[in-house]
């Protein structure tokens, strides 16, 4: 759980008084720290004004201490190593023992003093992404700031004006430093308890990296080819449940610090956004909807009525963003005949992966994998194999669960008579394939690069 790093090596910050000599290192507080990837329970005041608190998806919130009437936290910028899934480790840089970093919680009106403490090999700063604020405050390097050296200690005091949702990362040597994890959310609370109060408010901001099978580090030139799809820095299966009890108003906040756009897509439910980086939607501008498009460099919360119990699916709605390490170059190979298909891989490298004849379930099926590589399509529910990685995971809307219980109650029992099932249909219907005309005359090429429809003619039904 949680554990005091204690405090700082005094030597290392010796000279480090901060913001015109008002803060002195023996006044820094302590900076807890993180060792798991699992979800912590939710962090409830213990002084200052009161809030219902979120919780972070296989993350944690930051503890503060008030000092007279200033709310002061303390980040690290570290290197860490976070566990996407079991089976697979990234080295990462990120703040407080995990990336993304804790969730930094506060109140409306709260003044607040975050000291950041530069553990990392190179400058860092950091940047209050839709926070209102004073320009000096804002963390751009060189424009705002001077950097953060290595191994010193910088402060930020500003008020919290806005309650809402943001995001936090640096803005320094950024490409490699945010393609490295660093980054975090905000929640500040309406000092009002009244205002639009949920039962379940969870938060999480997605990331993306490009790390090759069997290797550790992101490449941190990557621009567009990603292929870890994360929530939280973590990929299915290894992002926990989101638990819900049946009738609760639930609330989930995303942000996304990724190089693409994130359409998310909840099962079972229609919500409305409520809530951006840039704060709340009038009730009169919102509207129904079952998927939100999070852009890139941005927040979006949205709020529903969990009046639905069952396994509902959570994802990105972009498909190939709920799977985990692929090729790209796999070829398509749907409704090609089984003779053209020997011929075909006779010619790929024996170690290339080809897509199967009738689709690309692997299932059950054993791929070798090198060391520290997770499968590329994974996990399983109560009726087999469900096939997915990266940015997916299961909202869990069950009866009668206590307040604080985000524990997995395990797969839905469906009530008799409401699951799809099988029924008797004439025998020998073998799976439709091509029809001997379109055989004569062949598609153009068997090697169809991205799914390239030409390919496909000629194939009915596809
Ligand atoms: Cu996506």
């Amino acid at each position: 759980m949680l554990s005091r790093r204690g405090f700082l090596n005094t030597a290392a910050l010796a000279g480090t008084v901060v913001v015109g000599g008002r803060v002195h290192a023996a006044n820094i507080p302590e900076a807890p720290t993180m060792e798991k990837a699992t979800m912590q329970p939710p962090l409830h005041p213990s002084s200052g004004p009161d809030y219902n608190p979120v919780v972070t998806l296989n993350g944690w919130t930051l503890p503060w201490r008030m000092n007279g009437d200033w709310k002061e936290f303390h980040l690290v910028a570290e290197p860490v190593e976070r566990e996407f899934a079991e089976g697979m480790k990234a080295h990462l840089w990120g703040y407080n023992g995990q990336s993304p970093g804790p969730t930094i919680e506060c109140v409306e009106g709260d003044k607040i003093r975050i000291f950041v403490t530069n553990r990392l090999p190179e400058p860092t700063t950091v940047h209050w992404h839709g926070v209102i604020l004073p320009s000096g405050m804002d963390g751009v390097g060189g424009l705002s700031q001077p950097h953060i050296p290595v191994g010193k200690t910088f402060v930020y005091e500003f008020e919290m004006k806005y309650s809402g949702t943001f995001m936090y990362h640096p803005h320094s040597d950024e490409m490699v430093q945010m393609a490295m994890g660093m980054m975090g959310m905000i929640v500040v609370h309406p000092r009002d308890r009244s205002f639009r109060p949920v039962d379940r408010d969870f938060v999480f901001i997605m990331s993306t990296y490009d790390i090759d099978p069997g290797t550790y580090l992101p490449k941190v030139s990557e621009m567009t080819n990603f292929n870890m799809w994360t929530f939280n820095s973590r990929v299915f299966p290894g992002i926990d449940p989101m638990i819900v009890r049946l009738g609760d108003r639930v609330r989930v906040r995303i942000g996304n610090l990724t190089m693409t756009n994130h359409p998310i897509h909840l099962h079972g439910h229609k919500f409305a956004v409520t809530c951006t980086d840039g704060g709340w939607v009038p009730e009169s501008a919102q509207y129904p909807e079952t998927t939100t498009d999070v852009p890139v460099g941005a927040v979006r919360v949205f709020d529903f009525i969990a009046d639905n119990p069952g396994d509902w699916a959570f994802h990105c709605h972009k498909s190939h963003h709920t799977m985990n390490a692929m090729g790209h170059n796999v070829r398509n190979m749907i409704g090609v005949s089984k003779k053209d298909l020997a011929k075909a891989v006779g010619k790929l490298a024996p170690d290339a992966m080809v897509m199967g004849t009738t689709g690309m379930a692997m299932g059950e099926m054993e791929m070798p994998m090198p060391d520290n590589t997770l499968p590329m399509m994974t996990g399983s529910g109560q009726f087999g194999p469900i096939e997915m990685g990266g940015m997916f995971t299961v909202m869990k809307i069950r009866e009668g669960l206590a307040r604080d219980d985000y524990r997995d109650p395990g797969p839905y029992k469906h009530p008799q008579g409401t699951v799809a099932y099988e029924v008797e249909a004439p025998a020998g219907t073998a799976p439709r394939q091509i029809n001997e005309k379109a055989k004569a005359k062949p598609a153009p090429a068997q090697e169809m690069k991205g799914m390239n429809m030409k390919g496909m003619k000629g194939m009915k039904g596809m």
